[in-house]
């Protein structure tokens, strides 16, 4: 099997098809990430030979599934092996935005702490409080058990029910209207793009927090920056931004946001799983069968 040179660090592929386009010259399958948006347009340029693209990621909104269909490409994604260190960062957003870990973090590095104090830095307790899932997938089921350890109230809101004990929203609308902290967990589709903008911020309570493991894009980020300055929401943990690397300035202005780079599956563990996954998809592939983690 021939291989493919891609791009495991920053977005440099994304603006940069023309590259992907030498480098699948002569071979039979790609490799790709996130980072390398295989849209239709460059789809339709690729040799003809090309039959698979194996993405290494879980989200495969970068390679356009129906562009891909219609030439008889394969593609596959990397499921299952990246959920629970993706909930585990989802934790550590949920209790870095509610206990104000950035600002404290800050007031020690720049020497700034005078000295203990009864109401300093004052956060959201969790024990009680309304955690709202939007997407009750894998990684949505495993953030809800460790939540349930923390001693939330399990609220969800997805296309069906699923077997997991916890209330279920038939709306999006409904659950935003239960979720003191809300955890997105969608793909990222047309239909869930900007889908957390003013009008649904409104439907939250006063003071909630939000965070996001799934996709910078579901968000309206002048939405969020604004309820976050405003103080209509309390606080907001990222992961992930629209236009990675360069997210919106305005988040790095505000104390009440903490702030990850796309950490979610950033484990030595977890990276390796997804590699092997990946490859085990063109492996099967090529070997005839049918690969685990078939998309298209
Ligand atoms: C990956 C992710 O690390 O799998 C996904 O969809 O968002 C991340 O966890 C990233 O996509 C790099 O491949």
């Amino acid at each position: 099997m021939d291989t493919f040179e891609t791009n495991l660090s920053t977005g440099e592929f994304a603006d940069n098809s023309e590259k992907l386009i030498q480098h699948s010259q002569g071979v039979d399958g790609i490799l790709c990430t996130p980072c390398d948006q295989i849209g239709a347009d460059l789809i339709a340029k690729l040799p003809d030979r090309i039959r698979i693209i194996s993405t290494f990621s879980v989200g495969y909104e970068h390679v356009d599934i129906a562009a891909a269909k219609k030439r008889d490409i394969v593609v596959t994604n990397t499921p299952g092996v990246l959920t629970d260190a993706t909930a585990d960062i989802a934790m550590l957003l949920i209790l870095g935005a509610t206990r104000r870990a950035y600002e404290g973090e800050r007031l020690i590095r720049e020497d700034k702490w005078t000295g203990w104090t009864p109401t300093q830095l004052m956060g959201m307790g969790l024990q009680g409080k309304r955690l709202g899932i939007l997407g009750m997938g894998r990684i949505g089921q495993a953030v809800a058990r460790r939540a349930k350890a923390f001693g939330m109230d399990i609220h969800y809101h997805n296309r069906r029910p699923v077997a997991f004990d916890a209330t279920y929203h038939e709306t999006a609308e409904s659950l935003l209207m239960h979720s003191d902290v809300l955890s997105l967990h969608c793909p990222l589709t047309p239909e869930t793009k900007g889908l957390l903008n003013t009008q649904a911020i409104e439907k939250m309570p006063q003071g909630a927090v939000v965070v996001n493991t799934a996709r910078g894009p579901v968000v309206d980020d002048e939405a969020l920056i604004a309820a976050l300055k405003s103080g209509r929401l309390r606080a907001a943990g990222l992961d992930v931004f629209t236009g990675e690397p360069h997210l919106h300035a305005g988040y790095r202005d505000l104390p009440n946001t903490f702030l990850l780079p796309h950490l979610g599956s950033g484990t030595v563990e977890t990276r390796n799983a997804m590699g092997f996954c990946a490859l085990e998809n063109l492996k099967t592939f090529f070997e005839g069968k049918t690969p685990p983690n078939v998309v298209v």
